[in-house]
């Protein structure tokens, strides 16, 4: 008997309370030929992949993790069932990416993820990482998250094993980019807190003034009254 169906066909039932998080890394790597390939226009080599953002076999949970192309390209639709989850090809044109993981838990929805290859360097570099030998670098991370796993999911999330016994790096500094966004999240916070300190003197102001001016008003006509 396969352990998918020791759980019974509800999984051995939801554990109500539970969330366990699993960081993913998604995104390419592409390098240019050079040059402009005679036989078929294309000017990249590029790789898509799913990586977990720690150093575990994901395989303990995923089952398959769909990749799906460009219609230019044969066979739009490409399977990948142990890791790496990645597809190299060669192109010449950036198109969004279609990433769906399955997980071996059949009652588990489906996650779906969205990413736009990148091939040509563009203006704003924030995104972008250029990396010497790799070439281009564009990649993103996310968390997947599962709330109220089935028993059968949350034994696979809790069995992982590392994936490699070096060390697990990335293309991009994320501790460093995480730092860089907080520290920007916290100038937008004190930007905005003065703005809205400068915008309720005004208004303050302006209140003010209206309240002397009702003042004046009043006063003018009871003087007229007076008359
Ligand atoms: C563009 N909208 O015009 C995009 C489409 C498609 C890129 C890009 C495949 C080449 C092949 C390839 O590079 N497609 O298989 O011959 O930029």
């Amino acid at each position: 008997m396969s352990l998918t169906t020791d759980f019974g066909p509800d999984s051995g039932g939801r554990m109500k309370g539970i969330c366990i998080v699993k960081p993913i890394v998604y995104g390419n790597i592409a390098r240019y030929f050079g040059k402009k390939r005679e036989e078929d226009g294309h000017t990249h080599q590029w790789t898509v992949y799913l990586k977990p953002y720690n150093n575990e076999d994901m395989s303990t949970y995923v089952k398959k993790v769909h990749f799906k192309l460009h219609e230019s390209y044969t066979n739009q639709n490409r399977i990948v069932v142990k890791p790496p989850y990645e597809i190299s090809e060669t192109g010449w044109g950036e198109f969004e990416i279609v990433i769906k993981i399955h997980f071996h838990d059949p009652n588990e929805r489906v996650v779906t993820m969205y990413h736009i290859l990148k091939l040509f360097h563009s203006g704003s570099t924030q995104d972008i990482g250029i990396e010497q030998s790799k070439g281009l670098v564009s990649e993103s991370y996310d968390e997947i998250i599962f709330q109220d796993p089935t028993q059968l999911m949350h034994h696979l999330l809790t069995s992982t094993k590392q994936l490699t016994l070096g060390r697990w790096e990335h293309n991009t500094n994320f501790e460093e980019k995480k730092d860089k966004t907080l520290k920007n999240i916290l100038d937008a916070h004190q930007k905005i807190r003065t703005e809205i300190t400068v915008l309720k003197n005004k208004l303050k102001l302006a209140k003010e003034t209206i309240s002397s001016f009702k003042e004046e008003i009043s006063k003018s006509q009871e003087s007229k009254f007076m008359m």
